[in-house]
């Protein structure tokens, strides 16, 4: 009798984790081994951490994308991380066009959707269908890679399926070089760099900060995490600050990056 007891108790637990969703996770992920073979939609010098990276997507994702439709099921971005060369002093070198040349390879982070994914986590992480997960350049998964940190950083980009580079895998990125404006309110991007990285205003005036540089940037006040649109190259962005004050911010995807408005 307790046998019996006991086949139902485990056959009633076997259909209930059988009913639950399989775990979140970047396990769920398989390393896109082919991603060569994908579409390569852009590549970025990072000033910041002098990496070179070439993002890759897969044929449907990027044809979904010209054509203005959602990203399907079974969308993989592969973003392939190298060393930047570097002169002596560590500067990193640049070919002729003025982008950096490709070093060793570091790492390869993914995002891939599919249809069901995502529900586990609350909603405040959540980042729609996408999971995350970053390699080793032999395809090896990082297990102590900081996952949360991949929701959190794509997270405001929402209003573009969590892609930051979505411009860019639209084929709408702006190109050309940027006429930097001088005024004493305006404030360049170039390099990866804020400048002046801090200017002092009267209250109530305005500042204006233009992206000079081909990867985006979103000015980010520390204090209050207001966000400006993601700034792609020659796009303007412009703020009033009324009441003295120190404002320190940062960009919103490179936060290494940092700038002061001094209200006075
Ligand atoms: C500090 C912010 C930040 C964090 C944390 C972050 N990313 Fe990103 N990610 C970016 C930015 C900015 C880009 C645009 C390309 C670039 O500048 O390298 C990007 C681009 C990507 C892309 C190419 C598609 C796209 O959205 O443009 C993939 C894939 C990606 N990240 C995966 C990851 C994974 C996996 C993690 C966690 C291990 C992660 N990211 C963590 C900022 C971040
Ligand atoms: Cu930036």
């Amino acid at each position: 009798m307790r046998d019996r007891a006991f086949i139902v108790l485990m056959l009633t637990l076997s259909i209930v984790l059988a009913a639950l969703p399989s775990s979140a996770g970047p396990e769920k992920i398989a390393f896109p081994a082919n991603y060569q073979n994908h579409v390569l939609y852009a590549t970025v010098d990072r000033y910041d951490n002098k990496q070179y990276r070439e993002l890759y997507g897969t044929p449907e994702a990027v044809k979904a994308v010209r054509e203005g439709k959602p990203m399907p099921s079974g969308s993989v971005l592969t973003l392939v991380q190298y060393k930047a060369q570097v002169d002596a002093a560590g500067t990193p070198l640049k070919d002729a066009n003025g982008r950096f040349l490709k070093g060793d390879i570091v790492g390869v982070t993914v995002m891939e959707k599919r249809t069901g994914w995502g529900t586990e986590y609350p909603i405040d992480l959540r980042n729609g269908e996408w999971e995350y997960a970053a390699f080793s350049a032999d395809g090896k998964l990082n297990d102590k890679a900081n996952y949360p940190g991949c929701f959190q950083c794509h997270k405001p980009h929402e209003k573009q399926d969590f892609v930051i580079s979505l411009a860019r895998l639209a084929g709408k990125a702006p190109g050309g070089p940027v006429a930097m404006k001088t005024s004493p309110n305006d404030v360049g991007i170039a390099g990866f760099v804020f400048g002046p990285a801090k200017l002092t205003i009267g209250p109530g005036q305005s500042v204006t900060w233009t992206n000079g540089d081909d990867s985006p940037h979103q000015v980010t006040l520390a204090k209050s995490q207001e966000r400006s649109a993601v700034l792609l190259k020659g796009q303007s962005h412009t703020q009033a600050f009324a009441a003295p004050g120190v404002y320190e911010y940062m960009c919103g995807l490179h936060p290494n990056m940092k700038g002061a408005i001094e209200v006075k």
